[in-house]
């Protein structure tokens, strides 16, 4: 069956209204924030796993985003090629990190060589739509808006154009992380990164060797790749993220669905403490195993590595691991057997 059988149903034209509904609703209302009494700097966005550093600015400032928004195939597995849309140029997009009292200028260009409109709704704004009524960019052009950063915490921001619909959007790579630092900061850590869990779901496209969205199976909420980082493996060999033995992590993990609540863990560790569902300043859990990330949600968990050895992060609604699901931190540093001790028979 193709996506053209799909959008003949009654259940997907409804579903397809319902998206242009919400399309048209975070349309046409437009903010302006005018903070030019601020000092202007450019926000530093790195690719995921890298987090921007910590902001050691004592006042708030007027701070400049610029991304692209970009259409392009790449590797979502081993020998699957994929037609990812995303926001310059990976999936997911680059993580920002401001802070709270910032004024945030979104500049959103849509590559010439797009074929659809594009725009950002981030989690982080307080205005409709998250201020994707404002930056919708066709391809070629220019959206832009600017909100003030009032509430600390790790936010996602996402595509939510509503041309073809806002879920192809999503499924197909246009998601990232904001992390607005409260006052003063978060507590300094050896280690921080960034992690985010999207499901694909895939039919061949007209290209031979390259797959493309099938909406069936994002209806049906049957992903073939629940992924970490953009593709399978993002997180394996090269990719996995390293650390030593007495080091305390600060992990962002974010979590788009678009459907699946992710269940996070990390085999062999305990979170000393999860900022629950990406709140700074809210509820602080302690001595957490596995910590739950709603779709279009985030978490922020901390951890110190006692003992070396290769620990594995994954959803554990385990058979997604099957899907890709995994990735690794490989902590280094001399044994610590009063805390793990493997107790080898054979010495
Ligand atoms: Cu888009």
């Amino acid at each position: 069956m193709t996506h053209f059988a799909f959008t003949h149903s009654s259940r997907s034209t409804r579903f397809f209204a319902l998206a242009t509904m919400l399309g048209v609703l975070v349309m046409g209302t437009s903010s302006s924030v005018c903070a030019k009494d601020l000092p202007t700097v450019k926000a530093q966005l790195t690719t995921l796993p890298q987090v921007p550093a910590p902001i050691t600015r004592k006042e708030p400032a007027h701070v400049l985003v610029n991304v692209e928004a970009k259409e392009y195939v790449g590797t979502l597995a081993d020998g699957v090629q994929y037609k990812f849309w995303s926001f310059n140029g990976t999936v997911p997009g680059p993580m920002i990190r401001v802070r709270v009292g910032d004024t945030v200028e979104i500049h959103l260009k849509n590559h010439a060589d797009s074929k659809f409109p594009h725009n950002m709704d981030l989690h982080a704004v307080n205005g409709p739509g998250g201020g994707a009524g404002s930056n919708l960019a066709i391809p070629g052009k220019e959206g832009m808006f600017a909100f003030k950063a009032l509430n600390p915490g790790l936010y996602i921001y996402h595509c939510a154009s509503p041309v073809p619909n806002i879920p192809a959007h999503i499924s197909n790579g246009m998601y990232g992380l904001i992390l607005v630092d409260p006052q003063g900061g978060l507590p300094p850590v050896d280690q921080e990164y960034a992690v985010f869990q999207s499901e694909f779901f895939t039919m061949p496209s007209a290209e031979k060797g390259i797959m493309e969205l099938s909406m069936e199976k994002g209806l049906a909420e049957h992903p073939d790749h629940v992924v970490f980082n953009g593709k399978a493996g993002a997180l394996i060999g090269d990719g996995q993220l390293t650390a030593k033995a007495g080091d305390t992590i600060r992990l962002y993990v974010g979590n788009i669905g678009p459907n699946s609540a992710s269940s996070f863990h990390i085999i062999g560790e305990i979170f000393d403490r999860v900022y629950v569902e990406g709140a700074i300043g809210g509820t602080i859990n302690e001595n957490v195993q596995t910590t739950l990330i709603p779709s279009a949600g985030a978490v922020i968990v901390e951890f110190k590595v006692d003992v070396p050895g290769a620990y594995l992060l994954v959803d554990h609604s385990i058979f997604r691991v099957a899907k890709g699901a995994v990735g690794i931190l490989s902590v280094e540093g001399k044994d610590n057997l009063s805390t793990f001790n493997p107790m080898d028979a054979s010495n």
